[in-house]
């Protein structure tokens, strides 16, 4: 299928399993989970098509439960639900890609989570850069976050390798140039 109807369908899926899953008679079970069926029912495609919008997804947004029944959206959800995502120690740095037009905000109030149900960091410099250009000035802020274990912040890392934290204060905080 050409990459166009995929990414269609992948946004489609990314609004049903992290926001509005109502919006077509669905409802998340605890860790974000649907069947895999009731989605096709939803969308209306096939198991190959869902098969290759999950496989070919440029950030692996989606995942199948180990018994291959169920689907979900890593990571992303606004609508409450649990991921029941692990505690887990990160690496001494993260990163976060934003615009530079939210900086001054963000070094007042630090890195907060707003619609989402958490703040979403990487490993990967490069990443963050496209990601904060979905907003504008990209620009790329450094977490301390061997600071923040210490001082006994919780993380979380999804399947995909982000990292979630419920919110970092700015002294954890450092611009890159
Ligand atoms: C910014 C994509 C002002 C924050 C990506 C970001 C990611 C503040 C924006 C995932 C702030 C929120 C999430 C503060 C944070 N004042 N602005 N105090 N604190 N912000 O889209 O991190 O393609 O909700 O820097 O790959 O950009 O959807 O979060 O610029 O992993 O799969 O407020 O979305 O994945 O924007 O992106 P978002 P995000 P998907």
């Amino acid at each position: 299928m050409n990459a166009e109807k995929l990414k269609r369908i992948s946004k489609k899926m990314s609004y049903i399993l992290r926001h509005q899953p109502d919006s077509v008679g669905l409802t998340l079970a605890p860790g974000g989970w649907v069947a895999i069926d009731d989605l096709l029912g939803a969308l209306k495609i096939s198991k190959e098509v869902l098969d290759e919008v999950v496989f070919t997804n440029d950030k692996q947004r989606f995942e199948y439960s180990e018994d291959a029944m169920q689907i979900r959206a890593r990571q992303g959800h606004s609508t409450q639900v649990d991921l029941q995502y692990e505690a887990a120690t990160p690496p001494d740095l993260l990163f976060h890609g934003t615009a530079t037009r939210f900086l001054e905000s963000i070094f007042e109030k630090g890195l907060i989570k707003g619609q989402r149900h958490h703040v979403h960091l990487s490993i990967n410099r490069e990443t963050m850069i496209a990601v904060g250009r979905r907003h504008g000035k990209p620009v790329v802020l450094e977490v301390n976050a061997q600071q923040m274990v210490a001082d006994g912040y919780q993380f979380f890392v999804t399947g995909n390798h982000v990292w979630l934290t419920d919110h970092v204060p700015p002294q954890y905080l450092r611009e890159l140039t």
